[in-house]
């Protein structure tokens, strides 16, 4: 074996156990984040929020009419004013949208990475 073939080979050994590892483990824990969506003239903004488990999701209300957020199996009220925050810490992509203006298109996605 030439000395290169070796290098290469230790350089991948080595590299090996890295990419086996879960994203964020090299840094110790990832500290959570917040997260902000604004309702603001019938739309969420952004409408698609990339977050990551633990993080947390803040809905404000800026509009001057009712709106609601409302996933599945849990959701705001609906109110002018105020705000609503979740923490997600399951991986996945979570729809929503306002009730009152759905036909709209009053809807929104956050992806839990
Ligand atoms: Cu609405």
């Amino acid at each position: 074996m030439s000395r290169r073939t070796i290098g290469l080979l230790a350089s991948f050994a080595a590299a090996l156990p890295l990419a086996l590892m879960p994203t964020g483990a090299l840094g110790g824990a990832r500290a959570a984040r917040a997260h902000t969506v604004t309702l603001h003239e019938f739309r969420f903004h952004p409408a698609t929020l990339n977050v990551n488990r633990g993080d947390t999701v803040k809905w404000v209300w800026r509009d001057q009419v009712e709106h609601n957020v409302t996933f599945r199996s849990f959701h705001s009220h609906t109110q002018v004013a105020g705000t609503y925050t979740v923490r997600f810490n399951h991986r996945g992509t979570f729809n929503y949208h306002c009730t009152i203006h759905v036909e709209e298109g009053m809807r929104g996605k956050v992806i839990v990475h």
